[in-house]
């Protein structure tokens, strides 16, 4: 695509996001060391939540506050390297003579354990049963599901009526981690962002990582007071708190400031990860203040890898799929080039040709200074010279690209045959190629918000801010071609040794 996202790696990707020094206040943080289990830095609403003020904790045995069992308990947790699960569990805490309930979620890390603590609150809106069996009839839905639309469509529905949320976006990363909303499920008022693409920058690497360490980021209410470590330096490390792996770490502010533009309040994601890369993400949207229970969260956790799994099964299915396609192909073509006077003409001509096998429109053969050609191609001294400039500028590899005259100028007065160019070298010192072409497609890629507009800096050169509108913003994509598949440029290699043989073949 043209736009130039620059800004993503470079700008939006260095914020720190694990060492903000912060948390969010609907739960409580607590750091310990390792070998006593001591507690060693709280977040500073400590008492809010524990009714135990700050210095009372500090210094103190995590143990004094738990019933003998759980501390055996979180003891072995700590030490099992389980812990990776990260799964969460309930902790009874013996605070002043009284018990109070939490869900703790604990990160064993090299130097120090961080405990993270939040009240269940919502608990009690349904039963286990009541959540056990609606994931299983979620599952059920999904295992039916056709395709990748499909798939990702009842996935919105579904996880909609299963947290309430106002809006479930499933969200699709492209190659440049742009992203496409490919399902949506909404209340009437929301606005519609159903097929729009945001720019890479909108969730920078860094917290892309995180996904691969977390299994959702939750931010019950963007209106919140942050609250601070304390102390300030972590007393084991002498340095800021690491909160990669803590699910209540602060936002980022330019990132509060996004879900405001939107308008909304609360916001939750999901990862989802096919094949060990970050495909896309659920994205649930609230208008107001929304912190799911536990076991909502854990539900919804547990479907985020149950439709993870189900596009990776889609997504292979078509790749096979499209594999078998061109299989019968290739085995036609191969046979028609083995058996044919000279390579060119098994290529190019016969009941299937070189065309049917790359879905050309047009392919050129340069070979032994002679040009052979069929369908729609440049010119003669057209082809001679982009095979210079191929000669110059590219390997012996297969070369494929769908965005030619933006690569080369030259070629853009033959764009509307060639925009997308597929070349397989015989011998490249020689100029020798064989070369596949396909048409200008002209895109309308809608966007949500103008991408150039994605970050708002002001004149100091520090101060930025996101874009604050969301209304499509449409871009026309010149000089491309359709995409050339993984699986195209495989057959193009296999056809191009298959070539090489034939010419071997021929000449000795
Ligand atoms: C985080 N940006 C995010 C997150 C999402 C998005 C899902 C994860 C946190 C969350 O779940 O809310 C983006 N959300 C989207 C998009 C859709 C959606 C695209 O629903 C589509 C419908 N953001 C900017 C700019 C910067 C930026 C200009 O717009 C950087 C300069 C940064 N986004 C940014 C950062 C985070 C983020 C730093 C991490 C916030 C955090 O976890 O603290």
């Amino acid at each position: 695509l043209s736009i130039d996202h620059n800004y993503d790696s470079e700008f939006c990707g260095s914020i720190p996001l694990h060492l903000v020094n912060l948390i969010q206040p609907h739960g409580v943080l607590l750091v310990l060391d390792k070998e006593e289990l001591r507690i060693k830095q709280v977040s500073e609403n400590v008492e809010q939540h524990l009714a135990i003020a700050v210095d009372e904790l500090l210094e103190q045995p995590f143990s004094s506050y738990l019933p003998d069992l759980q501390y055996q308990d979180l003891l072995y947790k700590i030490n099992s390297g389980n812990s990776q699960e990260k799964i969460p569990f309930s902790l009874t805490l013996q605070l002043q003579g009284r018990e109070q309930d939490f869900i703790a979620l604990v990160h064993p890390e090299q130097e120090h354990v961080l405990v993270e603590l939040e009240e269940n609150a919502a608990s009690s809106d349904k039963s286990f049963i009541g959540i056990y069996q609606h994931i299983k009839y979620i599952t059920t839905l999904l295992k039916q599901a056709s395709t990748t639309s499909a798939t990702a469509q009842l996935a919105a529905d579904e996880l909609k009526k299963f947290t309430g949320f106002d809006r479930v976006l499933v969200y699709q990363f492209d190659p440049q981690w742009n992203g496409i909303v490919v399902a949506q499920a909404k209340e009437d008022d929301m606005d519609d962002y159903m097929d729009l693409r945001f720019p890479a920058s909108d969730v920078p690497k860094q917290a892309r990582d995180l996904y691969f360490k977390n299994p959702y980021r939750l931010i019950p209410t963007r209106d919140y007071k942050p609250q601070r470590l304390i102390p300030i330096v972590n007393p084991i490390t002498q340095r800021f708190t690491d909160l990669s792996d803590c699910n209540l770490r602060s936002v980022a502010s330019v990132h509060l400031e996004y879900l405001a533009n939107m308008q909304i309040v609360a916001s939750m994601s999901l990862p989802l990860i096919v094949d060990n890369k970050l495909w896309g993400l659920i994205s649930c949207h609230h208008k107001t203040a929304k912190n799911p229970s536990y076991e909502q969260r854990s539900g919804m956790e547990l479907l985020a890898g149950i439709v993870s799994a189900q596009l990776a099964g889609k997504e292979r299915e078509s790749a096979i799929l499209l594999r078998a396609q061109l299989r019968s192909i290739h085995a036609h073509l191969l046979e028609q080039l083995y058996n044919s006077q000279n390579f060119v003409e098994g290529l190019l001509s016969g009941s299937v040709t070189i065309q049917d096998l790359l879905s050309l429109t047009g392919a050129a053969v340069l070979y032994e200074g002679n040009v052979w050609t069929s369908g729609d191609t440049p010119g003669e001294q057209e082809l001679r010279e982009l095979v210079s400039w191929l000669r110059r500028n590219r390997s012996e590899k297969i070369i494929a690209t769908a965005t030619l005259p933006q690569e080369y100028a030259h070629s853009r007065i033959y764009k509307d045959v060639a925009s997308g160019l597929v070349a397989l070298p015989i011998n490249p010192e020689q100029g020798e190629y064989i070369l596949g072409f396909r048409p200008e497609v002209l895109q309308t890629v809608n966007w949500g918000g103008d991408p150039k507009k994605a970050i708002q800096m002001e004149d100091d050169g520090k101060t930025y801010h996101p874009r604050n509108s969301f209304a499509t913003y449409k871009e026309t994509v010149k000089y491309t071609s359709l995409p050339w598949q993984e699986e195209e440029i495989e057959a193009a290699a296999v056809l191009r040794s298959a070539v090489l043989e034939k010419i071997i073949k021929d000449k000795y």
